[in-house]
């Protein structure tokens, strides 16, 4: 509950050696500025007990478009939770601060807990939604089959990354678009930043996510037998994935997954449209993919567009 009181104790921390330089303090003089430091930062720990900052108890923290935020946002809203979105500009909180999204914060009392990867978050929320209300969190047991299933389908989502980066990066106000620098949630800091920034968030990513044309072609080979294995088991039974199962986790995954290239009505349940990447702007590459898979895969397309239209209800509707 500290985190921005110990921000700024990091700020100064950073600057003492500058103060130290600029006013040509004496050795002793700098041990002093050492302690006081020490003592700010212990002050600011007791603080968290004293006097704890207000946060709200559920808070997620995003970037809009997020394929990998919206299975967690949507199984979120499928809870009914009252939670507070955080959104950031897409790529600033990885190659800046160390983390993915989603992230999950939770305050019990004083103490904060942060929960990153989104299979993890799914876990705490089962384990703690399952006892308050069992009937509603039922979607979200992690039997041995879904959660096999759900590792598949979180490095398809990966796949799909380098699919979408491969064609984003060649478009450059696309890019900007989808990582929000149009999006009046993402902090208007952040959003300039991006702008300034674009080159080498570019660069960082093509790194990261090593997106050559062969890892390209590879990912596509990939997320094709994945949608065709998808689409081939909802021919044979279209309430989910997981034959003989109630619609679960496994199912929204899919359709977050699929989300972001499909963009069905309802993507992000009122949260990511600001962000939308529309058929008609996208590259006629990018299309291309797109239509030939809304073609070959019919059923896995219709399962995705009916959770959406039926099942992907915005919070508080
Ligand atoms: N394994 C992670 C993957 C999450 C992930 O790759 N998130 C991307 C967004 S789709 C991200 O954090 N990108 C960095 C950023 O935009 O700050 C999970 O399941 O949550």
């Amino acid at each position: 509950m500290i985190e921005n009181r110990l921000f700024v104790h990091s700020v100064f921390v950073a600057i003492a050696p500058i103060i130290v330089a600029w006013f040509g303090l004496s050795v002793p003089a700098a041990i002093l500025l050492v302690l006081l430091l020490l003592l700010w930062r212990w002050i600011v720990v007791l603080s968290g007990f004293v006097m704890p900052e207000k946060k709200p108890e559920l808070v997620l923290a995003t970037i809009s478009a997020s394929h990998f935020v919206e299975k967690v946002r949507w199984s979120m809203d499928r809870l009914e939770l009252d939670y507070v979105e955080k959104v950031s500009g897409g790529t600033l909180g990885a190659y800046f601060g160390g983390r993915t999204v989603p992230q999950l914060k939770v305050r019990t009392g004083s103490v904060r807990s942060v929960i990153g990867n989104s299979a993890e978050i799914l876990r705490y929320l089962w384990g703690r939604y399952a006892v308050e209300d069992p009937a509603r969190a039922a979607f979200l047991e992690p039997t041995t089959d879904r959660v096999e299933l759900e590792q598949r389908l979180d490095r398809h989502g990966v796949n799909l990354q380098i699919w979408v980066y491969r064609y984003l990066l060649q478009d450059r106000d696309l890019a900007l678009h989808a990582w929000g620098a149009n999006n009046p949630a993402t902090p208007l800091w952040q959003r300039q930043a991006l702008k300034l920034l674009f080159p080498l968030l570019a660069f960082l990513i093509r790194k990261s996510f090593r997106i050559t044309e062969a890892n390209f072609a590879r990912a596509v080979t990939n997320i094709e037998a994945l949608l065709a294995e998808m689409n081939e088991r909802l021919e044979q039974d279209d309430n989910s994935l997981l034959a003989g199962n109630e619609l679960n986790y496994t199912d929204l995954c899919f359709a977050a997954m699929t989300g972001l290239w499909l963009m069905p009505t309802g993507y992000g349940g009122g949260k990511a449209d600001a962000v939308r990447i529309e058929r008609d702007r996208v590259s006629d590459a990018m299309r291309g993919d797109i239509d030939r898979w809304i073609a070959a895969y019919p059923a896995a397309v219709s399962f995705v567009e009916r959770l959406y239209s039926q099942q992907r209800k915005a919070p508080g509707a």
